[in-house]
């Protein structure tokens, strides 16, 4: 771990998931003096960013008749409703200010686009468009990425699945992610993160 091919990958550690936000996910802030520390011992760091415009595809409000937590299908197929959260520019969308690593590389800012969402950090919910990730992180040499951050069952798992496939190599520092767990989410993605070849370490 911290090596020349290591990269620490912290997911979403932004205000509007830890407390006071739009879109708590609890425990979140108690993570971030545990990912300062653990991203002292990487010389590679890349954060990423939920980075939604007004109006957001995500956002229930931009769906009338439906709630925060209801799922319903778009285009590209079910997507999930949330309060609006980490709207481009806004307090919300900063990173939480007790962050502190100065020596990450890239700042990698997903979901930007109005129709599409994105959990993971190297495509969109369509399944499809791929953010440039995987390419920047294979020009570099990076090959194992440890990913830490929020949320364990959304942001963190669909990121790990992705990069899996993509032929990294993932480990999952449980202790340095929050979940949100709503019906059983936190359990299924542990499955699905260990089905696909996905080390989790407590
Ligand atoms: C996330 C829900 C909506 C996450 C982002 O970071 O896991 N979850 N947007
Ligand atoms: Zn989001």
């Amino acid at each position: 771990m911290g090596g020349e091919h290591d990269l620490l990958l912290a997911v979403d550690l932004q205000n509007d998931f830890c407390a006071g936000g739009a879109l708590v996910v609890p425990g979140a802030d108690e993570l971030v003096p545990k990912i300062n520390r653990l991203a002292a011992g990487f010389a590679h760091v890349v954060l990423t960013q939920d980075w939604h415009p007004p109006g957001h595809c995500s956002f229930a409000s931009s769906h009338a008749g439906h709630r925060p937590y209801e799922t319903i299908q778009l285009a590209y197929g079910a997507q999930a409703l949330w309060p609006e959260h980490c709207v481009q520019g806004s307090a919300g969308a900063g990173f939480h200010p007790q962050l502190a690593i100065p020596h990450a590389e890239l700042i990698l800012r997903k979901g930007c686009r109005r129709e599409v969402d994105a959990y993971s950090a190297f495509r969109e919910n369509d399944r499809h468009t791929p953010t440039g990730l995987a390419g920047y992180l294979l020009e570099r040499g990076l090959r194992r990425l440890f990913l830490v951050g929020l949320a364990t069952d959304y942001c963190v798992l669909y990121t790990a699945l992705d990069a899996r496939q993509a032929g990294f190599e993932v480990v999952v520092l449980l202790d340095a992610c929050r979940a949100i767990d709503q019906a059983g989410s936190l359990s299924a993605a542990l499955q699905k993160m260990a089905a696909a070849g996905i080390k989790i370490e407590p």
